[in-house]
């Protein structure tokens, strides 16, 4: 069967873990343990009659004790950049990593989430500085990893991409 390796990419809390759980295993929790280094997660994903396997790198989050490491785009099919609604800073951060990555992966599809969509926005940029970000990706996506919101629907699109 295809491998595909998909990158998760983000300030840390975010919700990258919680994302692969969902998606991977349909289950949530508010309890939160950061990432160290990497755990990679496999799952098929079916796109028309072709079936394909995602390994989804679930990557350490950036902050100011982990700085962003592009060695671990290497091969990737795809890169998302998760960020959080709830904390207007983890857009900027968000952005950040995304130049950096693009640096060295200049033609890689890269998807933009922002997750915790079942909480209210506190994000201060309005819709048109939004879009703006937005248009950068291959596609952009509103998900919750705690309600499962779009959760599919992202991994769907990025096999579709990259299949
Ligand atoms: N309400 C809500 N909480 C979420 C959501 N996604 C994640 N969380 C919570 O946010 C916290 C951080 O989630 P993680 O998935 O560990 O975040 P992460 O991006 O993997 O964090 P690092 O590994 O440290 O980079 C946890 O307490 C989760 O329960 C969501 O969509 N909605
Ligand atoms: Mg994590």
């Amino acid at each position: 069967m295809i491998q595909k390796k998909i990158c998760l990419l983000g300030p840390t809390g975010v919700g990258k873990t919680s994302l692969v759980r969902q998606f991977v295993d349909g289950i949530f929790s508010e309890k939160y343990l950061t990432t160290i280094g990497v755990k990679i997660d496999k799952k098929q994903v079916d796109i028309g009659d072709k079936s394909l396997q995602l390994l989804v790198w679930d990557i350490e989050g950036v902050d100011r004790y982990c700085g962003f490491n592009p060695r671990y785009l290497r091969g990737a099919a795809a890169f998302v950049i998760v960020v959080d609604q709830t904390r207007s800073q983890s857009l900027l951060e968000g952005m950040d990593i995304f130049a950096s990555a693009r640096e060295s992966y200049p033609n890689t599809p890269a998807f933009f989430v922002v997750n915790k969509s079942d909480l209210p926005s506190e994000w201060y940029w309005t819709k048109e500085e939004i879009k703006e970000r937005q248009s950068r990706f291959t596609g952009a996506f509103n998900t919750s990893a705690k309600t499962g919101e779009n959760v599919e629907a992202l991994f769907q699109m990025i096999a579709s991409a990259v299949v």
